[in-house]
């Protein structure tokens, strides 16, 4: 089953938020029209605790952007973002959730990030969107969402790993970083992630 994957498209990601990326706005209309073509629609949300270790303010000297190591792991400091329960961590106003059956939050415990959408980054904790993906026979996914290098890249990975087929839907992601995105989306094909337009699932019958 053809499965959407729609990645932490919430108010700090899209310009004017904490953790803005550029053109965050401009997918929401084509994640819309998407949905339409998918049998299973389901979302993710970085759901973070004010302390949380990802975040520059919490780091004393620090700013953001900057790279550290916390508990043997490399780790990129960020402005606050998506903090539980604020408006910046709410789904972007004009995203479409009629069709989303089911939101996998992330990025909890105040010790360790979690990028991907289905491991924390030390790919010690589950948020068992394996076990709910197998259990809805969902072995197609199509990925779309904020940010394509950073929380898109690693749920793109996860799922490879986890043995579900993988496809970038390329109009309905956007990057922080557009350059280095652009070598990112060269290695995802080299693990078999597929790369598409939207376009390509516009026609019916087109499927
Ligand atoms: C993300 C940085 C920090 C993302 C989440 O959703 O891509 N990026 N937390
Ligand atoms: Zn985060």
């Amino acid at each position: 089953m053809r499965t959407l994957v729609i990645i932490d498209m919430q108010n700090d990601f899209i310009p004017g938020g904490a953790l803005q990326v550029p053109g965050g706005d401009k997918i929401v209309p084509v994640i819309n029209r998407l949905q339409d073509k998918f049998d299973l629609v389901i979302a993710t949300q970085d759901w973070h605790p004010e302390n949380h270790m990802s975040f520059a303010s919490n780091h004393q000297g620090k700013k953001p952007f900057d790279k550290i190591r916390w508990k043997d792991t490399d780790q990129v400091l960020w402005p606050d973002h998506c903090v539980q329960n604020t408006t910046g961590a709410e789904f972007h106003p004009g995203l479409d959730t009629r069709k989303v059956e089911a939101i996998f939050r992330k990025g909890m415990d105040p010790n360790i990030d979690s990028y991907s959408g289905f491991y924390d980054n030390r790919h010690e904790k589950n948020t068992g969107l394996t076990g709910y993906l197998r259990e809805r026979n969902a072995g197609e996914l199509f990925f779309c969402g904020l940010a394509g290098d950073v929380c898109v890249q690693f749920s793109i990975r996860d799922a490879i790993k986890e043995g579900f087929s993988a496809t970038l839907v390329d109009n309905a992601t956007s990057a922080i970083d557009a350059g280095e995105f652009e070598r990112i989306k060269t290695e995802l094909t080299e693990k078999g992630c597929r790369i598409i337009s939207s376009e390509a699932l516009a026609g019916p019958g087109l499927r």
